[in-house]
């Protein structure tokens, strides 16, 4: 009996050494010492002992059983341990190594411009409107004092939907719509960047779809005088204190005077160079006193109250900001040119 009890712990110490893992743990208590375990066998088998042999046996029986017990808990510890170690391992992480860079995006240049120039607005005491790009013939040229015969409207390839709806050719209607509503309340101080819209072929200096930014201010005494100050801050903070600026005499049929500003070229300071093409000069906007037909037809009467407008291009802003030539680059979605646009700090 003894040497059999000897083997079976030699035995059960072996497969608890060789068990790798809870299960085969499992297995191996279940086969020693579970209800039908081989080492509860023997205690079974007492029966047929000598009344002088049994506490003997009984004793070395139960000190198997706890060496078995407790092997199986030691090995059971040890694969637990090798898991979790292994799983810090896999799970490890390096906080000293530097963080990703978040691939930010890049902002469209139009986006870039555009707030800049709203942001100086603002601080004008400027606030933004916005309107239908679908107008009514109406607003986009009648309003605008272009009744159905003038001349003007054939400087405006429009894209007509009904005779009577359109793409906007410019954002004016907007202000038109602005006059409406607020009549015969003033001030008016507005600035409206939308996208407009002419029968225009895309080419490099032309696009069928541009986005504009006109401004309007409505009020009592309001002079070519504030028309001038205004437009001149806005250029100096927009490309600096220095550079100078001239107005030439325009004509547009919703403003009267009319006049055309530059500012003196930005990359060369008035000398010349390839981007004022030779000029010293950079054409910015157009603008003027707005025409009295067009306070009356909104509503206002031009004998209480006056104003002034303008108008500007943002992709000729933009083209001349980052000397880009071709104006499909804006329109083309193509990362590589967009991601050069990469605003610092954003
Ligand atoms: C109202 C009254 C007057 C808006 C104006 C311009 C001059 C102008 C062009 C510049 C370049 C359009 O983007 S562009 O092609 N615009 O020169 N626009 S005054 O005058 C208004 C607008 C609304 C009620």
């Amino acid at each position: 009996m003894e040497t059999k009890l000897q083997e079976l712990k030699d035995e059960a110490l072996k497969v608890i050494e060789a068990a790798g893992s809870p299960e085969e743990i499992e297995a191996v208590r279940v086969r020693f010492l579970g209800k039908k375990g081989e080492l509860t066998q023997i205690l079974r088998g007492m029966g047929g002992l000598s009344p002088e042999e049994r506490p003997r046996i009984g004793q070395l029986v139960n000190q198997a059983r706890e060496e078995v017990e407790s092997r199986l808990a030691a090995r059971f510890s040890r694969l637990e341990m090798a898991r979790m170690q292994q799983r810090f391992e896999a799970e490890r992480i390096d906080i000293t190594l530097p963080g990703r860079r978040r691939r930010a995006g890049t902002r469209h240049p139009f986006s870039i411009v555009l707030d800049e120039i709203v942001e100086i607005f603002a601080g004008l005491g400027f606030s933004v409107a916005e309107g239908p790009e679908v107008e009514l013939d109406y607003y986009n040229f009648e309003a605008m004092n272009m009744p159905r015969e003038h001349s003007a409207r054939e400087a405006w390839d429009s894209l007509y939907i009904t005779p009577e709806i359109l793409l906007r050719t410019h954002t004016s209607p907007v202000q038109a719509r602005v006059m409406e509503t607020m009549r015969p309340r003033v001030p008016i101080k507005i600035i409206v960047p939308g996208r407009v819209y002419r029968r225009d072929a895309l080419d490099a200096t032309h696009s069928p779809v541009f986005n504009q930014i006109e401004g309007l201010v409505v009020d009592k005494g309001i002079t070519f005088g504030d028309l001038k100050g205004t437009l001149e801050a806005f250029v100096h903070a927009l490309y600096g204190p220095d550079q100078k600026v001239r107005f030439r005499p325009s004509y547009f049929p919703f403003t009267e005077p009319s006049a055309e500003m530059d500012v003196s070229c930005f990359a060369c300071g008035g000398a010349g160079c390839r981007i004022c093409k030779g000029s010293g000069w950079i054409e910015i906007l157009g603008c003027g006193s707005v025409h009295p037909n067009v306070l009356r037809m909104s509503g206002y009467d031009p004998e209480e109250v006056t104003g002034f407008a303008f108008g500007m291009g943002l992709e000729r802003i933009a083209m001349r900001r980052y000397d880009i030539d071709d104006i499909r680059l804006f329109y083309e979605n193509d990362l590589r040119f967009l991601e050069q646009f990469r605003v610092e700090g954003r």
